[in-house]
């Protein structure tokens, strides 16, 4: 029987939203403190996705005031399509709030946003009558009509639900009318372990609101299961008919409690109907490939030469990215990268990165910080990160975890231009203190081969000590002068067994 392989949209993809417009489909996710913000993926077989933009690319759109923490920012969207339009909502919890964003083509331009002032709560949800009332849903749960076109809300919001009784966090809404009934999907008990989809269904789209028996109708929370904290789900037709759901999940690896580095990443799962109530069929590693012929499109590139005139949009920064810090043209062939105040450490840094979204990988990247110094990052956030950092002819390994700082190795090189390289690898696990993975820090030599400087644990980059809703990132950094960086490799490794 043919398999396809979950996660569908692996590494730093949370809160995923789906919306299918004749054969193409359309899916968000949240960004957090990371700019661009929202990235928008298409796909045509629901299995295969690729990046064709990011929603938030201009600073009109996105403002990450300097102090912006990390997990803060962008929370949550729901990307739905209406009326000829795409249509996306989402919280920046550090700027204005719950807001709207339109745009023809999913691939952008968006609008720039419509505040919604009479929109309180986190995770909105846009659904249309069949009056063409939209209504609008957030965490809690709680639902106002909104006049989409004005950014103006109708009555005050009211509470339709709050879930299964002493769960906590009932968030996440998405609410569809599908056959004779109104489908209220939350999710619930936190984004963490505990994390579950439960559903409720009415006669109208403000309810009254009855709540499914077998609630939740999806948790991991004390299942032996690789994946972890399913949650967080959106709801689509396959092009026969069929339902399946996009949700998130997580893979946390080593012994107890469980580390997951890769942040919360999109799972699909297929959905069948019972009473009219949704089943949600198994989530593993591997699930039975839907029916219809799988239309792999392009994937996020494995090599960056920084050839192109823009950046591939997989590419993100913390808080903006200002062109004349970030530039393609300066040294042509090269991205340069200007520092500015901050290092690593802070919440304003000079800094490119990308996903990591396979559990064991390999990153080089080829840089010269001529005069200044800059190099080669996994980040957390700005109290969880490892690097390489090359300053007047010598790399040194640093760690930082928490209030730690320290550079665990240094080694002397010949050349202004080095090769940098971090790997991730994972064992089994023979102590249940074991982490998840381990992380390789070193140098590439002109003949080929390796220097390792550091080989660290790397439950330090993971959610279960860093906190927080994101993931690791990996890229180049600067942090004085200018850094010119090469080229830039990411390569996904066979899992060991
Ligand atoms: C998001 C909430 C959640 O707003 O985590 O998993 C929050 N669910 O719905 C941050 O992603």
């Amino acid at each position: 029987m043919a398999v396809i392989v979950n996660p569908v949209l692996p590494g730093f993809h949370p809160d995923p939203s789906i919306c299918r417009v004749g054969g193409d489909y359309f899916l968000a996710c949240s960004s957090f403190e990371y700019f661009p913000g929202v990235p928008i993926f298409h796909s045509r077989d629901l299995v295969h996705w690729t990046q064709i933009g990011n929603a938030l690319e201009r600073p009109e759109q996105l403002r990450l005031p300097v102090g912006t923490r990390s997990s803060g920012g962008v929370y949550a969207p729901t990307l739905r399509h209406h009326d000829g339009r795409f249509w996306l909502i989402v919280t920046n919890v550090s700027d204005r709030g719950n807001m709207l964003f339109t745009a023809i083509d999913a691939a952008g331009p968006w609008s720039d946003p419509m505040p919604l002032p009479g929109v309180h709560g986190i995770d909105p949800d846009l659904a249309w009558d069949d009056d063409g009332v939209c209504w609008c849903t957030t965490a809690g749960i709680s639902q106002v009509r909104l006049d989409p076109l004005t950014g103006r809300t109708i009555g005050a919001p009211r509470r339709i639900w709050s879930g299964s009784p002493g769960a906590k966090a009932p968030e996440a809404p998405h609410l569809y009318r599908i056959g004779d009934f109104w489908y209220l999907l939350i999710a619930e008990g936190g984004t963490e372990r505990g994390h579950g989809v439960a559903v409720a269904r009415g006669p109208s789209p403000a309810g009254p609101f009855e709540p499914c028996p077998r609630n939740p109708i999806l948790t991991h929370r004390g299942l032996d299961h690789p994946i972890q904290n399913t949650g967080h789900a959106d709801l689509a037709q396959g092009p026969d008919g069929s339902w399946w759901m996009v949700l998130l999940g997580t893979r946390p690896r080593g012994g107890s409690p469980g580390w997951h580095p890769l942040g919360r990443e999109t799972f699909l799962a297929p959905v069948s109907w019972d009473d009219g109530w949704p089943i949600v069929g198994g989530i593993g590693s591997e699930i039975v490939a839907p029916p219809w012929p799988l239309q792999p499109g392009p994937v996020t590139p494995s090599r960056d030469d920084f050839d192109a005139r823009v950046l591939h949009p997989s590419w993100i920064s913390l808080r903006h990215r200002p062109a004349s810090v970030y530039s393609l043209t300066e040294r042509a062939g090269w991205l340069t990268l200007h520092a500015g105040q901050g290092s690593l450490d802070d919440l304003d840094v000079t800094f490119l990165g990308r996903r990591q979204q396979h559990l064991q990988c390999r990153v080089r990247a080829r840089i010269d910080a001529g005069g200044g110094s800059g190099g080669l990052a996994v980040r957390l956030d700005e109290l969880h990160h490892y690097e390489l950092q090359v300053a007047a002819g010598r790399v040194e390994a640093r760690a930082r975890i928490g209030p730690a700082s320290v550079v665990v190795a240094a080694h002397e090189v010949r050349d202004e231009t080095v090769v940098l390289l971090i790997e991730t690898s994972s064992a089994p696990v023979r102590d249940p203190r074991d982490g998840p993975d381990v992380v390789t820090l070193g140098v590439e030599e002109p003949d080929g081969t390796v220097t390792v400087l550091a080989e660290l644990d790397g439950r330090y980059l993971s959610t279960e000590v860093a906190g927080g809703f994101t993931g690791r990132v990996i890229g180049p950094y600067a942090l004085a002068g200018t850094v010119h960086v090469d080229w830039f490799e990411y390569e996904p490794l066979i899992l060991a067994p």
